[in-house]
């Protein structure tokens, strides 16, 4: 008798001051990954975020919640999305923004991607994609730093520096998730490089990255320039002092169900 599989993917959401956009995007999320199980992990939002986030959960089903501290950043918070997906057994994590940036209706294409890739990318530098109002300034120094990325790095993907991703959970287990070095933007290369260096399979789909419409955007220059600073350390060879970026050789702990037998 055949059987088939379906893989269980989990979606992650970090949030800090999203309550304008939290309800239209979880809904946008369960409509198109009806099958997904949903993760916020909110760092105390000052704007209630955390307790809407509960509000909805209880309304809608099969969402969890992570409350932390404080605002403790976007790569910490997506650490903890990696870890919880694999204590709790999903087969699949994808990772996107809160705000509405990264739309929801590229879920189906993003998860399908991985019946031939490891790593799927929501990229905007891919034919088809691109971003939407951002000045050129914005738009020429994300193109930099890409070029720069993929240059120095030699990573086969056009987009490395977007947040909106499907990772497979053996590739999850493959990073040595408790020595990332990057807690701010180069989080994303970072995490990319070491899939790399683990032997995925990267892919990308194109998406149309619209600017936030609500809330307040948390960019930092500070934040830019410390980022720029680990990419190129990230760089170094380990001979010369560089970063070990070799991958597991154990899996760390926790269920391995990654298939769910459907049928
Ligand atoms: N939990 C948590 N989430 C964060 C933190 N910083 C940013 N986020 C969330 O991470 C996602 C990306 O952050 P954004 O502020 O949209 O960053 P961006 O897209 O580069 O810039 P803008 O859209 O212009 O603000 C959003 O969902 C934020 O709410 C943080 O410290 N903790
Ligand atoms: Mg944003």
């Amino acid at each position: 008798m055949k059987h088939t599989f379906a893989v269980s993917s989990i979606i992650a959401v970090a949030t800090y001051n999203e309550r304008e956009n939290l309800p239209l995007l979880l809904s946008q999320i369960r409509l198109h990954a009806p099958t997904s199980h949903i993760l916020v992990i909110d760092d105390k939002s000052p704007d209630g975020t955390g307790q809407l986030a509960e509000q909805l959960a209880a309304k809608m089903g099969r969402i969890s919640v992570i409350h932390r501290a404080g605002k403790l950043g976007l790569g910490t918070a997506m650490v903890a999305a990696m870890k919880y997906a694999l204590h709790e057994g999903f087969g699949v994590l994808v990772t996107m923004d809160a705000d509405l940036s990264h739309d929801p209706a590229v879920l189906p294409k993003l998860l399908a991607g991985l019946g031939e890739y490891d790593v799927m990318i929501g990229s905007r530098y891919v034919s088809g994609g691109g971003t939407k109002d951002w000045p050129w300034l914005r738009k020429f120094l994300s193109k930099s730093v890409n070029l720069l990325v993929r240059t120095l790095h030699r990573l086969p993907a056009k987009d490395n520096s977007g947040g909106y991703r499907a990772y497979k959970r053996a590739y999850l287990e493959k990073v040595d998730l408790d020595h990332l070095l990057s807690a701010g933007y180069s989080f994303q290369e970072e995490m990319l490089l070491r899939c790399h260096r683990a032997g995925a399979r990267i892919g990308e789909t194109p998406i149309l990255f619209a600017d936030r419409r609500l809330g307040a955007s948390k960019v930092n220059l500070k934040e830019c320039a410390r980022s720029l600073a680990m990419l190129l350390y990230l760089g170094v060879p380990r001979f010369l002092g560089g970063p070990n970026l070799a991958p597991l050789k154990s899996s760390p702990k926790g269920p391995s169900h990654e298939f769910r037998k459907t049928a």
